[in-house]
């Protein structure tokens, strides 16, 4: 409608004006990732999106996604101003891995290599010596696995369980989950395969262990948008963040996506299959950002030197 062209228009202006670029993930509104789109910025998964952040050009970088996102564009940019539309949309894995706590289960097991998700503070990715996103992180497990190393996984125990059965390699796993995915249910995606024999089920490796092991594909949220558009079947039965079919439409157009039933419904589940703070981004903040400035993510340098190294290693990481 015009209320909402006039609003693109004006953001638009103000990206000119402020020399910034959006990078947006997957899980935010489909029309957040229509600006992105169409304002030449990118929309992605979070490695994706840390390559983006590090190699664009602009001096101001607006990070559409949740806080973990754009501590990491600060974490690797740290000459750009980096905004959110809202500094309060944080992530329940985040939330459940306290630095402190963190850092002193680490110290309890000194001969460990600690590996943590990207979905993390900077300062939990400052104790760590690796960063993994999902897409990466069957490569980086398998390696140090071979090199004989012994794991600590941190945050999420359902991703960490999946690399675990994947690569047989010896990590003590940190409690917490992603309120999105952890409410998948098996039973959902059987009865779906009953009603459609000739889908294929993708599945985010947050999910559970049992839903994972329905899956035809599992990987990040690059990877299922790679798959949707590869697979052979026209029927796609997709356990992530159902902003995800904005993309996924697009890559696999003609083709059924049906989302995964979750534990509960309307208004007895915690998310219905939607981040509540990938939610919060919006036209509005974002312009309102783009004028105040006020949403700044900062990054304490002590803390940013430690987690540069840990993110560093991912990001030149070779298979
Ligand atoms: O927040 C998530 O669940 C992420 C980072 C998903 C993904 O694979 O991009
Ligand atoms: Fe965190 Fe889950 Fe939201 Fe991703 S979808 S930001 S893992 S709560």
């Amino acid at each position: 409608d015009a209320q909402k062209a006039a609003l693109i228009e004006e953001i638009r202006a103000l990206l000119k004006q402020e020399d910034a670029a959006i990078v947006a993930h997957y899980y935010t509104d489909p029309e957040i990732q229509a600006l992105a789109d169409e304002t030449g910025g990118c929309v992605s998964d979070s490695l994706e999106m840390a390559r983006f952040g590090r190699d664009h050009d602009a001096s101001t970088l607006l990070v559409a996604g949740v806080r973990f996102m754009g501590e990491t564009a600060k974490i690797l940019s740290p000459e750009k101003r980096i905004l959110m539309p809202t500094l309060e949309a944080t992530c329940s894995l985040d939330l459940g891995c306290p630095a402190e706590e963190f850092s002193a289960f680490c110290d309890q097991h000194p001969d460990r290599t600690v590996v943590v998700y990207a979905n993390t503070s900077a300062a939990v990715k400052a104790r760590a010596d690796w960063v993994i996103t999902s897409s990466i992180a069957l490569d980086v497990v398998r390696y140090l696995h071979e090199r004989g190393e012994k794991l600590i996984w941190a945050p999420d125990k359902h991703l960490g369980s999946y690399i675990q059965n994947e690569t047989g390699a010896d990590m003590i796993l940190w409690d917490s989950a992603c309120i999105v995915h952890d409410e998948f249910r098996s039973k959902g995606v059987e009865d779906l395969k009953a009603v459609h024999p000739g889908a294929a089920v993708l599945v985010h490796p947050e999910s559970p262990d049992s839903v994972v092991a329905l899956a035809d594909v599992v990987g990040s949220t690059s990877q299922l948008i790679a798959a949707a558009r590869d697979l052979p079947n026209d029927t796609l039965i997709v356990a992530t963040d159902k902003a995800i079919f904005y993309k996924m439409q697009q890559e696999a157009p003609g083709k059924l996506l049906i989302e995964a039933p979750t534990a509960g419904n309307g208004a007895t589940c915690r998310s219905c299959a939607h981040c509540p703070w990938m939610g919060m981004n919006q036209l509005e903040n974002i312009r309102d950002v783009l004028k105040n400035g006020d949403q700044e993510i900062l990054v304490d340098e002590g803390v940013r030197r430690k987690a540069v190294q840990s993110l560093g290693r991912m990001l030149n990481f070779n298979k």
